[in-house]
């Protein structure tokens, strides 16, 4: 246990945001401007709900400088470790001090405290939950408010929150929202857009996040990204994108699953390609995941189940497929891989924010395990 917890009383303020991860169907992979995170093309995701990021937030009363923040992470009911990027995170947050400014007080030190409802670095992007749930924690501690309402009364919209978490990790501003959620490029860093495109009540899908390697990745999606330039198929996946998110939408739009199957597996496979052409070559799954896809095509060709796979930069799959379906496929897949377990997720509404005095409830691992 880090000395630095955070020690919430009960006289302190403290807000709670809870941010989902979410599974890109079009991918973003590669970066125009790293320092902005202005992506190489636009991308689209669904908005998870189980998989989730909770960030707690309390100005400190006596730090000894604005910028000492003391960020946790809670392992257990009773302990928590350092945050992994200290560095990064304060820094992050100190550009976020100065953009909130111009809306209110963004004034003092903070303590944070943070835990995932999933495991960490297994292709679950935890920095997408984990930047949302930060943004919309700290936005709320330093204006003093205490759901999203207060937040509109002050101008500060989902769409700023989205626009500053995309700051700290890109895939973080689709979180934000819920349901389908379109982050378009534009033709330059400020005029990127991210837009909730489908609400969650058009296709509520289920996502089965299969976790068959709970080893932590070895090359960070920041340093992934900056190598997608090296491959020579970078330039040729991007030529082809936007003509594959239309699709992508088109398929979203008509609750076509077989449609939007056949796309988001393609398009995990050649973002996977430009990993693996690129200088250095990046893999981010082994022999496990290979057999788990060839396994769940095999099984779709014969008829057994109708479910897709895609692929974050990790080894575990998210199988989508209809909720009604969401038993079978889950009870097919644990019969065949009895040492995975499975976070049964769903379409989700994006990012919460709530008042309390305590940090509430600790789910250890809070997914249905196996
Ligand atoms: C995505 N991924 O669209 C893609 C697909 C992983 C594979 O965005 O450097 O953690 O913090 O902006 O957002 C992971 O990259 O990278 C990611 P940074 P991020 O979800």
């Amino acid at each position: 246990m880090v000395k630095n917890t955070p020690q919430q009383t009960e006289n302190e303020t403290t807000v709670r945001a809870t941010a989902p991860s979410n599974i890109a169907l079009i991918k973003y992979w590669g970066k125009s401007d790293a320092t902005l995170n202005w992506p190489a093309n636009d991308s689209i995701s669904m908005t998870l709900s189980r998989a989730r990021t909770i960030t707690s937030a309390t100005i400190r009363s006596n730090a000894p400088a604005e910028n000492c923040h003391r960020l946790a992470f809670r392992t257990s009911a009773t302990k928590s470790i350092a945050v992994r990027d200290q560095e990064k995170t304060t820094r992050f947050l100190e550009w976020l001090r100065r953009e909130i400014k111009p809306y209110g007080s963004a004034e003092g030190a903070l303590d944070l405290l943070t835990y995932n409802s999933f495991p960490s670095s297994c292709g679950i992007a935890s920095s997408a939950s984990g930047f949302a749930a930060l943004t919309v924690a700290a936005t709320a501690a330093w204006t003093g408010t205490k759901n999203f309402a207060e937040l509109h009364d002050l101008g500060i919209s989902r769409a700023h929150l989205s626009d500053w978490a995309r700051r700290g990790s890109g895939s973080a501003c689709r979180s934000i929202h819920g349901g389908f959620v379109q982050w378009e490029r534009g033709h330059s860093p400020n005029t990127q857009k991210i837009n909730p495109v489908f609400s969650v009540e058009h296709w509520p899908l289920t996502d089965l996040i299969v976790l068959i390697d709970r080893g932590a990745k070895s090359t960070s999606s920041t340093e992934g990204h900056a190598r997608a330039f090296t491959s020579p198929l970078m330039n040729v996946r991007l030529s082809g994108l936007g003509e594959r998110l239309k699709n992508c939408a088109q398929a979203i739009e008509g609750r076509d699953l077989e449609r939007l199957g056949t796309i988001i597996e393609a398009e995990s496979i050649e973002m996977h390609a430009v990993m693996m052409t690129s200088n250095p070559r990046t893999d981010y799954f082994g022999s496990a995941t290979i057999n788990f896809i060839s396994w769940l095509r095999k099984s779709r060709a014969k008829g057994e189940f109708s479910a897709w796979f895609t692929l974050d930069a990790g080894p575990n799959p998210h199988v989508l497929c209809r909720p009604e379906d969401a038993a079978a496929v889950k009870a097919t897949i644990l019969q065949n891989f009895p040492s995975s377990s499975v976070i049964h997720d769903q379409t989700g509404s994006g990012a919460i924010l709530e008042s309390e005095q305590n940090f509430g409830e600790f789910i250890p691992g809070g997914f249905d395990g196996h």
